[in-house]
């Protein structure tokens, strides 16, 4: 608990983050753009409402080792404490919301102050701070990481981001899984952006708490409200705040003063001694009085955080007031209440500071410099250094076994590939962690989970085993075990995989973690999923079955657009191998690329190699007949970097097919098909049609910059191709995935796949029916490359 004269100094350190978060607003050059008053406004009132939380948090409570998801409108009170500890500059602020300004929500890859979780799109911080705090007890359960001490996950949340479904998807998670470390701290304001909430919501908030396992801690009342209420007719006070709805007390603490005296004197003025109670204080100070809620009252605070000692989740709801020492406080339209000029003025002389001086650290406190310079050099939170922790890269083989069978679908292939890991034991195997939302057994993870086992902090035996029941699957949970099993929602999935993604940062200790799940469902976690690859995690996700292929699963359960996603999704690359020899150097490749830092593009294929990023790989249930062929280290590059003749067109080619995944027995068949009536014929099979494209982009633009050498996999590919030839394109996905190969080089192209809502059918039924078998590769081809009719094309 803070001392007497460091609760002054803190008290002085909130108002002067207030006025430092205000002033980066009022100054963000953006505000005279005016392109969005309204999110700018965001900031000021919601950054207010958290100001006293945070104060009390980073100059007091936290330590090192906690780790912190701020609420995105808060972004410029965490920027002022940051500044205040040396870890962010004045140019940043100035630019706030700026080219390389400090950043309008925290950002850990944009911003330079430390930030642990990137937030923005509300909820998904929040869950991250679960996910974060299973993922330390999963590496401390294997015995890492343990020479530092556990942190506290912490996560400051809007009373509004509570609507978010994610929230209660992980809250449900993290009961099952034995949630430990966690805080969530409830900026209880009562507004969202639209609107004042709901009353009574505090109650639903404690009882949902209370039911997870949570100890949930109520901050409703200030230190001077409770002196009050020790007061003669004090609990009538109480009693008239407790009653008091929402929207009525943020009128009054809007209003004031003299508007709270008529109100309480109407209501409550005539019972004696609440009427001396309310006449001995000024306006100013029943206003003061009447404001000192909670979640603004330092020693309020303090004692609420220190006193909860124990590993339990803990929820406090803090009662807060947005725009809380502000003229827009409590004013429901206050969310885009930007202050005016004069009001910025009247604010800067309250605070006692000069004009021009209004960036200086210690002006107009009350304090001595030395005592808050003192002060601020042994804040507890500061003194651990480097917040992102090192990580050594866990050596990967170059070559991943795996038993191709004649026949055999990617999905087999990838679940043989793990199989065949996990009877090693050296670093690499241990550290892989898998995961899935309730589809371990149907993505072909079981052989895995047999060897390695399923984590949990306390052992727990598989009962059909001890029960001598016969069963292919293993289920023993253990604190060694290598797979951790979500319930289903695909949500948690990727926030899980985002904070398994993050450990070598946050705890010190490299993960390699691969999630699985069906390709459609990947929409249902795609915030999740661009939110983990925008803090940058690093990850394997391994999208199984896909497309049309699924058959006679139908419409609800094949994915269209997922190609596209993984084209457009930045820091991730996306692969959709066709066959399993493919498919393990890709996953080899991918293994050492989740690891990577830093770096330069490179000249071959001009993609961010060095730099690394994450990895998701379409793959199919489809059995389908393996080439057999050794894999040389050339063919090995081009599966790696997106694609590689199967069959080269010869100097004469009239038609080149390009397929991606499951559907390369078709591919081969049209080929077959058309080769008597069309010369030179090429196959283009492609493994990744995201690598193609975006090394073709980032030569072209190397090229404009006047890098007249610069060519890309593709394009060198391609200049194989006669200027006259046609490219027909395939894939069981979205046909704009592949559309644009024509572009590369000038040629005509016609792109199959498949647009519309799937359905239930045999594959050839299904094929045949969205225009992406053999037939219809030879009838597009018969359209837009030149020569006679092609035999084989019977009449669609
Ligand atoms: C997923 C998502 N939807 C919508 C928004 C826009 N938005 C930003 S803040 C906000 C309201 C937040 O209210 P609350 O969490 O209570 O914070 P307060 O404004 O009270 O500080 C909304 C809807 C967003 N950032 N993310
Ligand atoms: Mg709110």
């Amino acid at each position: 608990m803070a001392k007497h004269d460091d609760l002054h100094i803190l008290s002085a350190l909130e108002r002067k983050v207030l006025w430092l978060a205000s002033w980066m607003i009022h100054n963000a050059n953006h505000l005279r753009e005016n392109t969005d008053g309204l999110k700018v406004g965001g900031h000021q009132a919601s950054s207010a409402s958290l100001a006293t939380i945070m104060t009390a948090l980073y100059f007091d409570v936290l330590k090192p080792q906690d780790r912190v998801a701020v609420k995105p409108h808060a972004s410029p009170i965490f920027h002022a404490i940051q500044y205040l500890l040396g870890k962010q500059t004045r140019e940043r602020m100035e630019a706030f919301r700026g080219y390389k300004g400090a950043q309008s929500y925290p950002s850990r890859t944009k911003d330079v102050d430390d930030v642990d979780f990137s937030t923005g799109s509300v909820g998904l911080g929040v869950a991250q701070t679960l996910f974060s705090s299973l993922v330390q007890d999963y590496v401390r359960a294997h015995g890492w990481g343990t020479d530092r001490p556990e942190g506290r996950m912490v996560a400051l949340i809007g009373d509004a981001e509570l609507d978010e479904g994610n929230i209660f998807e992980a809250l449900l998670e993290g009961w099952k899984q034995g949630l430990r470390n966690c805080w969530w701290i409830i900026d209880y304001n009562r507004q969202s952006l639209d609107a004042v909430v709901r009353e009574g919501l505090w109650e639903r908030y404690e009882l949902l708490f209370t039911n997870f396992g949570w100890n949930v801690v109520i901050v409703k009342y200030g230190s001077l409200q409770q002196a009050a209420f020790r007061e003669p007719g004090g609990d009538k006070l109480k009693t008239w705040i407790d009653n008091c709805p929402n929207p009525l007390y943020s009128a009054l603490v809007f209003a004031g003063g003299a508007a709270w005296r008529k109100r309480l004197n109407d209501e409550i003025g005539d019972q004696g001694d609440v009427s001396r109670l309310i006449a001995k204080r000024s306006d100013a100070e029943l206003a003061a009085l009447m404001n000192n809620l909670g979640g603004h009252d330092l020693p309020a605070l303090l004692e609420a955080f220190h006193a909860a000692k124990s590993d339990k989740p803990t929820c406090f709801i803090c009662y807060t007031v947005k725009g809380f020492g502000l003229p827009m406080a409590g004013h429901k339209d206050n969310h885009a209440g930007l202050m005016t000029p004069a009001q910025m003025d009247v604010y800067r002389k309250a605070q006692n500071v000069r004009e021009g001086h209004e960036w200086d650290k210690f002006e107009g406190l009350s304090i001595a410099t030395d005592d808050v310079q003192a002060f601020l050099s042994r804040v507890p939170f500061a003194q651990g250094g480097e917040r992102r922790l090192p990580a050594p890269a866990i050596p990967v083989p170059d070559k991943l076994k795996v038993a191709i069978q004649p026949t055999m679908s990617t999905q087999a292939g990838f679940g043989n590939i793990l199989n065949e890991i996990g009877r090693g034991d050296d670093d690499f195997a241990q550290r892989i962690v898998t995961t899935s939302p309730d589809v371990t057994v149907s993505t072909n993870l079981g052989p895995w989970v047999n060897r390695r086992g399923l984590f949990a902090r306390e052992a727990m035996a598989d009962t059909f085993k001890s029960e001598s029941i016969p069963s292919t699957f293993h289920w023993e949970f253990s604190p060694k075990g290598q797979h951790i099993e979500l319930g289903i929602a695909e949500a948690n999935l990727f926030i899980n995989l985002s904070a398994l993604g993050l450990s070598h940062t946050i705890n010190g200790v490299r993960l390699l973690p691969i999630g699985t799940l069906y390709d459609p469902f990947i929409a249902r976690g795609l915030d999740q999923l661009n939110y983990a690859c925008y803090q940058d995690a690093r990850f394997m996700v391994v999208a199984t079955p896909s497309g049309i292929t699924l058959a006679g699963e139908g419409g609800a359960h094949q994915s269209i657009a997922q190609p596209l996603i993984g084209m457009a999704q930045d820091g991730l690359a996306a692969f959709e191998p066709a066959y399993v020899d493919e498919l393990a150097v890709i996953m080899a490749f991918a293994f050492a690329y989740l690891q990577k830092s830093g770096g330069e593009v490179s000249e071959r294929n001009w993609l961010r190699d060095e730099t690394g990023g994450s990895v998701y790989l379409r793959l199919s249930t489809r059995p389908v007949e393996q080439p057999q062929r050794t894999m040389s280290d050339e063919l090995a590059q081009e599966i790696v970097d997106g694609a590689y003749w199967l069959r080269r067109p010869g100097p004469n080619a009239q038609v080149v097919v390009a397929y991606t995944g499951a559907i390369a027995p078709e591919a081969i068949e049209a080929v077959g098909l058309m080769a008597e009536d069309r010369r030179d014929i090429g196959l283009l099979a492609l493994t990744s049609a995201d690598r193609l494209n975006a090394g073709w982009t980032a030569a072209q633009r190397a090229r404009e910059r006047g890098l007249v050498h610069a060519r890309s996999h593709i394009e060198r590919l391609l200049d194989e191709v006669p200027p006259g030839c046609a490219i027909v394109t395939v894939l069981d996905g979205h046909p704009a995935t592949l559309a644009w190969l024509g572009a590369v080089g000038g040629h005509r192209t016609r792109s199959l796949g498949v647009e519309h809502f799937g359905q239930t059918g045999t594959l050839a039924d299904l094929y045949r029916h969205y225009g992406i078998d053999a037939q219809a590769i030879i009838a597009a081809a018969q359209a837009i490359a030149p020569g006679r009719p092609i035999r084989h094309l019977r009449a669609l």
